[in-house]
């Protein structure tokens, strides 16, 4: 009985990690712009995994669910012409860009409490995928 409820435990696990990632394919919507929305709270992304057309361009609305944790949005991709930095509030901040080059980029939150996992560490990072 021990072991079936383990198995039962393991596979609702595996299958909610499952369905975090799966990945979000941005529309492109009449205006021919990619839209899509993240929210960001202790400590994830949602969705923490977006696919965008590569030169096409997107926008990404961020907004965060915490009044006192500040959290930030950084995409350091200069190659693929994304270089985001910017500081999270609860009203929601539009980022646009035009990837210029497919892969996969990071997009995680930079803050870092004094002696304390960084927010990315406790895992507030998503994937950008850039795709033909
Ligand atoms: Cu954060």
């Amino acid at each position: 009985m021990k072991t079936i409820l383990i198995l039962i435990m393991l596979i609702t696990g595996a299958l909610t990690c499952i369905a975090a990632e799966i990945p979000v394919i941005v529309p492109i919507e009449n205006d021919g712009i990619q839209r899509i929305e993240i929210t960001g709270s202790e400590y994830s992304f949602k969705p923490a995994h977006i696919v965008v057309k590569v030169n096409v361009p997107v926008e990404i609305k961020v907004h965060k669910t915490s009044f006192i944790v500040p959290h930030d949005f950084v995409i350091n991709a200069p190659e693929a012409g994304i270089s985001i930095n910017e500081s999270l509030s609860r009203d929601p901040k539009s980022f646009f860009f035009i990837p210029l080059k497919t892969g996969k980029y990071s997009i995680y939150c930079s803050k870092k409490l004094p002696f304390m996992h960084s927010h990315r560490e406790k895992g507030m990072e998503a994937v950008l995928e850039v795709v033909e």
